[in-house]
């Protein structure tokens, strides 16, 4: 077994000394303040040389993006070779090497997965970088290239990406010149490859009137812009939000986090009743669509709203085309609003399931369905078409003009959906392929069902490991005695449904609540929050004055 070489380490490793604190490879990978990651980012580049290695020199991609986050922090995600996140086994991994005390333990380690993982240490290992628009990326991808050369890795630095855009370049890369080939492996190929389905799914039909695209100033904005001239005339979109230049306004009153938490509209752009509106996140891999009522009142078609929408076109695509053995699953998590998942199990008849939050628990699930339609209700989701059904649909011929057309839509449909990840860009040309197809203004997508009114709480806790769920996260079984009481509280509402669980991302506790009426939702979640804070808080600051 060849061993790593300390000298090398020691003398990189010396460039990027680790601060006291300690670092969890989470629900998004590592993500905090940018200057406390530059250790953690060179670590994360040997374990991304050692999975290559350990993947037989197949690529392993690398964001640096704290998406949704203030423009403070950073972050860095690794991608397996499918372009999906990198295995849950080694996770650990990543967590025990960002925390080693010294080189010595460091090396030790290393060691120990060689042996214990069975890793090669003479394969060859390839890595691609992408990062977002903060301007603490570049130092932090130096980091991780110095993390790189610990084990003699090759890499190609793409620059700045969308997230979903580095995902897909790394699954066209590991997949070239096989019959699974992904695409051309460059934000070109990966512009092309969507503007010609989306081309062929609009084709004929008349155009919809701007859609206006908050796109929270971050990597969104010029990505998007880049990608306008492959889609010629077939969409008409106004950006807005989209000045990267001042780093500070990454976003900042935009953006899908700030318009799903908050229930409103960004900042940056006067909507009015005419409008049809959508929001991308900081790393472009969620999107939210939203409008205003004649009477003003703000609507927002989430990740729960496209879900639906995705599913309902889907299954009338397969029955047009002669080809409903195909069968559509839905996957949620508890966070999805109880009225769509009525409307999904009742009105569409689709199997719905409920997994744990974090898109890598969608995914897997998903897979399961010939065809797995995933969201979380904040808009991050996508659709996987399983390979039996990608045979079905590709060999299929229709017996009629009508279900050539439909079998002609869902080929193109499997092409326009970014498969890897949920991808803002994709999900949108599937959004508005749909309501294209069907002439539809967002308030006709809406009609489907009506959202039960919703509320999101944080509590800051003492210590958010005590609090364990299971059941997809929608029963707490620690601290003990907590879920009778908020059972008992829920009770006491029409439509009650809340659950509590810790934060992957953030050190808080989530309370989610959902009611009849918005003011019962309110006093449900300020109720409940209340109670939380009340078992775990004390000393983490004064009790919020909304709780209950
Ligand atoms: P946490 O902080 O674990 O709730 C949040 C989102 C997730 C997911 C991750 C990763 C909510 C309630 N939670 O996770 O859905 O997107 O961030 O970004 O939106
Ligand atoms: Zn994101």
């Amino acid at each position: 077994m060849a061993s790593v070489n300390v000298e090398n380490l020691s003398a990189l490793s010396a460039k990027h000394p680790k601060p006291a604190n300690t670092f969890t490879y989470g629900t998004a990978g590592f993500r905090m303040k940018a200057d406390l990651l530059d250790s953690v980012i060179f670590r994360t580049g040997i374990l991304a040389a050692l999975r290559s290695k350990k993947l037989d020199g197949k690529v392993i991609g690398c964001m640096i993006t704290a998406s949704h986050n203030p423009a403070a922090d950073n972050g860095v995600k690794l991608v397996d070779p499918m372009g999906e996140m990198l295995e849950g086994s080694w996770e650990a991994h990543a967590t025990a090497l960002s925390n080693a005390q010294s080189d010595e333990q460091l090396v030790d380690y290393i060691h120990s997965m060689v042996s214990s993982l069975k890793i090669d240490l003479t394969k060859p290992a390839n890595v691609i970088i992408g990062r977002d628009t903060r301007p603490s990326g570049v130092a932090l991808v130096n980091a991780f290239v110095d993390g790189l050369k610990v084990l003699d890795a090759k890499s190609t630095d793409y620059g700045i990406l969308t997230t979903p855009q580095l995902h897909y370049i790394t699954r066209c890369l590991n997949t070239v010149g096989t019959p699974e080939a992904y695409g051309e492996p460059s934000a070109e190929g990966y512009y092309k490859k969507l503007a010609a389905a989306f081309k062929t799914l609009v084709d004929g039909k008349t155009k919809l009137s701007p859609l206006i695209l908050d796109c929270a100033n971050g990597v969104g904005a010029p990505k998007f812009q880049e990608f306008l001239p492959y889609l010629g005339d077939s969409l008409s979109v106004k950006i807005v939000n989209d000045d990267t230049d001042n780093a500070s306004k990454l976003n900042l009153n935009s953006g899908a986090d700030y318009v799903k938490t908050g229930q409103r509209a960004p900042v940056g752009h006067k909507m009015t009743s005419q409008d049809r509106c959508a929001s991308f996140d900081g790393d472009a891999d969620r999107i939210v669509y939203y409008y205003q009522d004649e009477d003003g009142t703000f609507k927002l078609l989430d990740g729960d709203k496209i879900a639906g929408l995705a599913a309902m076109f889907i299954i009338d695509l397969v029955k047009a085309a002669g080809i409903d053995s195909i069968k559509v699953g839905v996957v949620q998590t508890a966070y999805a609003n109880g009225a769509s998942t009525q409307y999904l199990r009742n009105t569409l008849n689709v199997p719905v399931s409920c997994v744990p939050t974090g898109v890598k628990h969608l995914h897997h699930e998903a897979l399961k369905y010939d065809v797995g339609v995933y969201f979380e209700a904040n808009g991050h989701g996508t659709v996987v078409f399983s390979p039996s059904a990608l045979k079905t649909i590709y060999s299929a011929e229709g017996s009629s003009p009508a279900q050539a057309v439909a079998i002609r839509s869902l080929r193109a449909l499997s092409e326009v959906i970014n498969q890897t990840v949920g991808d803002a860009f994709s999900d949108l040309l599937l959004v508005e392929t749909i309501l294209t197809q069907r002439q539809w203004n967002p308030k006709v997508w809406d009609q489907a069902y009506t959202d039960l009114p919703n509320r999101l709480v944080k509590v800051v806790v003492q210590d958010r490991s005590i609090f364990k769920t299971v059941d997809a996260e929608r029963k707490l079984v620690e601290p003990a005695g907590l879920q009778d009481a908020i059972d008992a509280i829920v009770l006491k509402f029409r439509d009650g449904r809340s659950f509590v669980r810790p934060s992957g991302t953030e050190d808080v506790v989530r309370v989610y609540a959902e009611a009849a009426t918005r003011s019962e939702t309110d006093e449900l979640a300020h109720r409940i929050g209340g109670l939380v804070f009340d078992f775990n808080s004390q000393g983490s600051g004064p009790r919020p004055r909304e709780f209950i």
